[in-house]
């Protein structure tokens, strides 16, 4: 693309998506029967202590809506010996596995907009948890496609990939990018808990990529983004203290906190409200009747969760059509799980429907993103 040619407006779009899925899944009953094996064991050899409680499939499938996750690396973790991923450290001159994937669901992103890499400004490597801390994901995922310009990493919790699109719209509003990619690979696996009871079923692995852009150079039948609004608020009720810190502190390495570890209850009550409310508020500053949205693509970590957050919004029970879930078959992919719902749930819209895409989780965080189909 000859960038003289182009005369840029300065509106950011998305102008496609990507998606890798792992190709290997856990349905709540291996999950379940893996958990129950570990109980039975753990008892059996701690015959003083009090009891762990079996896991349940019906439990999870009605507090949660999650019926199966996708994962990288399933026997280690279905193993009761283990209950883990195994992902064997790589050279330093291989791709690391979480920009592998994340290059994969960009490629997908990339072709589907026609775009070639080096019409690309910059990667943004968005996510709940980084492969390290240097050199960035974004800067690996940018060489192994071939971009150049920029990267960085970015970490808002769940919220990574809006917070990373508004970052990539504001780039291209000022004029310091005509194209951005946002890329989330989420290897959730790594930080959850597999022995905790109360959270084990949660989450699962997958990659997305946005792409955002320049309307002047958008593909036929791309996204207007209509607004976008960030918004976080400090909670303890969703942490995980795993850091570089830790082995300064050598009295608190491997206890459960450096892991993932929430009052789920505590979340859910206090985040649907909130959410709500910043739907509504930014519905109203954009001028968009929140009814008359005709999807939304909402953050997929509890199917209870969004059937009260869509109702809010909508003013009635929303329809799977207009609020689709895909966390029954992959768990709470964290950012990634609003930019599935959207990749997979947005081809059918009609040119000048519009929906919301929204996402909400540890910090707290919470970002919206109005967007509208156009020619
Ligand atoms: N099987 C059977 N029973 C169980 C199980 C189980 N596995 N777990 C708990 N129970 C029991 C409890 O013991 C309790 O029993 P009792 O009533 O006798 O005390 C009963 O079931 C009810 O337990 P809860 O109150 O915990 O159950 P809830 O109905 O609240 O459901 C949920 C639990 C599903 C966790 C729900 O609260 C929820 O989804 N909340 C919202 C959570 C959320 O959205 N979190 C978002 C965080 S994700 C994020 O921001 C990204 C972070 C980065 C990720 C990094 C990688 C891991």
């Amino acid at each position: 693309m000859q960038e003289t040619q182009v005369m840029l407006t300065g509106r950011p779009v998305i102008s496609a998506t990507g998606l890798f899925t792992p190709p290997e899944s856990i349905t709540n009953e291996e999950l379940v029967a893996s958990f129950n094996a570990y109980v039975d064991r753990h008892n059996a050899a701690h015959p003083e202590a009090e009891p762990l409680a079996y896991s349940s499939v019906e439990f999870i499938e009605k507090a949660s809506g999650i019926k199966a996750r996708h994962v990288m690396s399933k026997a280690p973790i279905l193993d009761p010996d283990t209950m883990c991923p195994r992902l064997p450290e790589r050279p330093n001159d291989e791709l690391s596995v979480m920009a592998e994937i994340g290059v994969a669901a960009a490629r997908q992103a990339l072709e589907r907009a026609g775009r070639k890499p080096e019409d690309v400004d910059a990667v943004l490597c968005a996510a709940s948890n980084m492969q390290r801390a240097y050199p960035a994901m974004a800067i690996e995922i940018q060489q192994a496609l071939g971009i150049e310009g920029f990267g960085f990493d970015m970490n808002v919790a769940c919220s990574s990939a809006t917070f990373g699109i508004q970052t990539a719209a504001d780039y291209v509003r000022a004029g310091n990018a005509k194209s951005v990619l946002v890329v989330s690979p989420e290897i959730t696996s790594g930080h959850l808990n597999w022995r905790d009871r109360d959270s084990h079923f949660i989450f699962g692995d997958v990659a997305t990529a946005v792409l955002v852009e320049d309307a002047a150079i958008a593909p036929a039948q791309h996204w207007d983004i209509l607004g976008t609004r960030l918004k976080t608020v400090f909670s303890n009720n969703i942490r995980n203290n795993f850091g570089f810190l830790n082995r300064a502190a050598p009295e608190g390495e491997g206890t459960p906190d450096k892991l993932f570890v929430q009052e789920g209850r505590k979340v859910f009550k206090e985040v649907v409200p909130m959410v709500a409310q910043m739907i509504l508020e930014e519905a109203d500053r954009l001028g968009i009747d929140p009814a008359a949205l005709r999807r939304l693509w909402l953050h997929q970590a509890n199917a209870g969760m969004n059937r009260l957050i869509s109702h809010k919004v909508l003013g009635h029970e929303a329809s799977e059509d207009e609020s689709p879930t895909v966390l029954d078959t992959y768990g709470n992919t964290s950012s990634a799980g609003s930019i599935i719902a959207f990749h997979q749930h947005s081809d059918d819209l009609a040119l000048g429907d519009t929906g919301l895409i929204c996402s909400f989780g540890a910090g707290y965080s919470a970002g919206t993103v109005f967007v509208r189909k156009v020619a």
